[in-house]
């Protein structure tokens, strides 16, 4: 499953994801030995390969002609794709999608073969040893496409509100024009449900690919938000001389998300976020996670009483964000970087690799109604001039792609951060009663206050986007200590309260909603290679805290 609706129903699709794939390791104990698996699949959930960092190839044979196009949803961390032997691409980032061409593929059974690589170099900017685990595999859905002369290779309709209350959607639509002749048609986009619809003209020169734009005026829809998740689907039929040769289905939600001064407004109401950070981590599936076990993850999420995720610290599945836009929960999306100094970010390939990251991901998400904030680079150097560099960079690229979202960064750089004239919105991660020895209330107080007296970010919305404490699960003591689950009870009792009752305050992600797997190349100090700040354990079992959490999230509504 790449979906949770129907993308395409005259596009001639085959999803490739499933049973057919065979795995073989090209090095190590195991080297080209083959293994059955079934993808999506991150080698270390095969009991063989728990800790294997090297390349692994997946190999499966399709049946398909003419030109083929083959989307990949996510390889961890290095692809590289042949098809019949023939190299046909390579893509760097576990966390974002890519396409292949396969042109003139003559009728037949054809071998895809896929070389993963999860292995840590300079190459890799993005993906280093880190407090999360960077897997191998094919961890994404797959898909192959047989299609005609031109295809539409993405569809973009992002809505906004009319002064008189109506609302208009803004329409971009990209054509691939595949033959050696000119293409000359039309684009028919039509809103499911609100009998509007938009007609584009296209005209591409022989292997052209261009940008068609429009726009739906006068529209009175059912509005998005976390009560009433009102969604509706955009569809795009590309017709040539001999009629409709392509289309692609996507899907959005109408909701207003404004800044007004400290407030955050959805849909004209203050709202107060109370969210969860989650890493895309489990120990039977490692970041392969299936569509069941991403809907059991947002099943405790809001019995705890959360409205929100952020998806920390790279760009999610699209699996993930589909059901947050149909069950309305609230999302906070970034680009992928967790924690790089000024000398990781200083490495040639950081810069490319971390635009294209947030190309791909605005390019792949724009559409989806859950995401409300774009976020970029955790805790990297944003209290150096070089580091405000690259942060410029990142936010002016963002305000380029998506102008109708307001942006942030998560910082741990207390009263250093030179960045926040930046961003629309102020974040913080603190570790009161954790990392410093500080209650709650103060270190909260103190880094608020800071940030409206001294910094460029006074009087913008304030985000507490990591908070909380270590607990092994199942360790109980009497002495409350550090590591003990009554420890990260008590600590997120308190740091709960003083953020949400903190004035100025717009919400929290807890870091974090389950224990995750680490890089055991990283931070030696983290019990049982795992960060265990979850709530829940790696297998999602409750600490004692689930119950504190459920119980103060609840007695805060979404809106002040
Ligand atoms: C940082 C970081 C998280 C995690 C957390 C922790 O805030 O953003 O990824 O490492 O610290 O557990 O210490």
């Amino acid at each position: 499953m790449i979906r949770t609706f129907c993308t395409n129903k005259f596009r001639r699709v085959t999803e490739l994801s499933g049973s057919g794939w065979s795995f073989s390791p090209l090095s190590g104990e195991f080297e080209n030995k083959t293994f059955p698996v079934v993808v999506p699949c991150c080698w270390e959930s095969l009991p063989q390969f728990p800790a294997y960092r090297g390349v692994g190839r997946f190999s499966k044979t399709f049946r398909a002609k003419g030109d083929v196009r083959l989307v990949f949803q996510g390889v961890s961390h290095t692809a590289t794709v042949y098809v019949d032997g023939v190299k046909l691409g390579t893509h760097y980032n576990a966390f974002t999608p890519f396409e292949v061409m396969a042109k003139g593929l003559p009728d037949g059974e054809h071998l895809l073969e896929v070389d993963a690589d999860n292995r840590f170099s300079e190459d890799s900017a993005l993906h280093i040893p880190n407090d999360y685990m960077s897997y191998g595999g094919i961890t994404r859905g797959v898909q192959l496409e047989e299609l005609d002369t031109a295809y539409i290779s993405a569809l973009h309709a992002v809505p906004s509100k009319e002064a008189d209350g109506t609302w208009g959607v803004d329409l971009s639509a990209r054509v691939v024009n595949l033959s050696d002749r000119a293409f000359e048609g039309s684009l028919q986009v039509g809103l499911e449900g609100l009998a509007a619809s938009a007609w584009l003209r296209v005209s591409a020169s022989a292997g052209e690919s261009i940008t068609v734009k429009g726009r739906i005026d006068g529209l009175s829809p059912k509005i998005w938000s976390p009560e009433s998740p009102a969604l509706y689907e955009v569809s795009a039929l590309l017709s040539g001389a001999d009629g409709v040769i392509d289309d692609l289905t996507e899907r959005i939600g109408f909701r207003e998300f404004v800044i007004s001064g400290r407030d955050l407004l959805l849909n004209g109401k203050k709202l107060r976020i109370k969210g969860f950070c989650r890493h895309e981590d489990h120990p039977m599936f490692g970041c392969a996670l299936p569509i069941e076990a991403i809907q059991k993850d947002l099943e405790i999420i809001r019995d705890l009483g959360a409205n929100a995720v952020r998806c920390t610290h790279y760009p999610n599945d699209q699996l993930f964000l589909d059901l947050c836009d149909e069950q309305g929960i609230l999302v906070w999306e970034e680009n992928h970087a967790r924690g790089l100094s000024e000398e990781n970010m200083r490495n040639p390939n950081f810069e490319p690799q971390a635009e294209q990251c947030i190309r791909e991901m605005i390019n792949a998400h724009i559409n989806h109604p859950c995401i409300l904030i774009w976020g970029i680079l955790n805790e990297c150097a944003s209290e150096t001039q070089y580091g405000y560099e690259c942060y410029k960079k990142q936010y002016d690229l963002i305000r380029e792609l998506d102008p109708s979202r307001p942006r942030s960064s998560a910082s741990c750089k207390f009263a250093t951060d030179i960045c926040f004239g930046l961003p629309e919105i102020v974040s913080y991660n603190l570790y009161p009663e954790w990392y410093v020895e500080k209650s709650a209330k103060d270190w909260v107080d103190e880094m608020y206050n800071w940030v409206q007296e001294k910094s460029e970010g006074s009087g913008k919305p304030f985000l507490i986007t990591e908070i909380g404490a270590g607990a092994i699960y199942g360790y109980r003591t009497p002495v409350k200590c550090k590591w003990s689950e009554e420890y990260q009870a008590e600590a997120l009792s308190h740091q709960i309260k003083a953020v949400l009752e903190r004035d100025g305050c717009s919400g929290i992600f807890i870091w974090q909603f389950c224990d995750a797997r680490i890089s055991f190349e990283w931070f030696a100090s983290r019990p049982r290679t795992m960060n265990n700040k979850g709530v829940v354990d790696e297998f999602r079992r409750p600490k004692l805290s689930y119950e504190v959490v459920k119980e103060l999230y609840h007695s805060y509504d979404n809106y002040f």
